[in-house]
């Protein structure tokens, strides 16, 4: 069984985040995410609209999702790879170059996925504040 092993914080979910897990589920037979926790995401200095368990159910509900484990530091990958016989770890191109996961090669292929264009926070936050009286009408 090839397992795959990805991390992050999945918060408010796009089609880009999709497309990540569904081309990591495509190099294998199991999909293993990292989900960062709420106080991974301060580490991080990101904020998440929704907490730790409500984004692991979300997550868990995906059907390229085979297992979510919480990720609660930087340092936990090479454990994660070890203990679960990952054979790659993919994250999205934003990533590359990071010196967060090129010493990961030495455990197991680490693959980067060329990001989907995703939808801008920006557009997002301005859809909201233009929409907030929408539902007192
Ligand atoms: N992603 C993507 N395309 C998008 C949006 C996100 O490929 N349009 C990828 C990111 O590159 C990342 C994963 O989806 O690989 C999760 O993205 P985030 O939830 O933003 O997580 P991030 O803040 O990148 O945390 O240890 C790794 C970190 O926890 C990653």
């Amino acid at each position: 069984m090839k397992k795959v092993i990805t991390y992050g914080t999945f918060d408010l979910l796009t089609p880009g985040h999709i497309a990540l897990l569904k081309y990591a589920k495509s190099l294998g037979d199991y999909l293993i995410v990292g989900v960062s926790t709420d106080e991974f995401n301060a580490i991080k200095h990101k904020h998440s609209y929704l907490n730790y368990e409500e984004r692991k159910i979300i997550m868990e509900a995906i059907k390229y999702v085979d297992e979510v484990i919480p990720e609660e530091n930087w340092e936990q990958k090479v454990h994660d790879i070890e203990t679960n016989n990952i054979d790659t770890l993919v994250m999205g191109s934003d990533w590359e170059g990071s010196d967060k996961f090129k010493y990961l090669e030495d455990y197991c292929k680490v693959v980067f996925f060329q990001r989907v264009s995703d939808f801008s926070s920006t557009n997002f936050r301005n859809f909201i504040a233009s929409h907030k009286d929408d539902d007192s009408k």
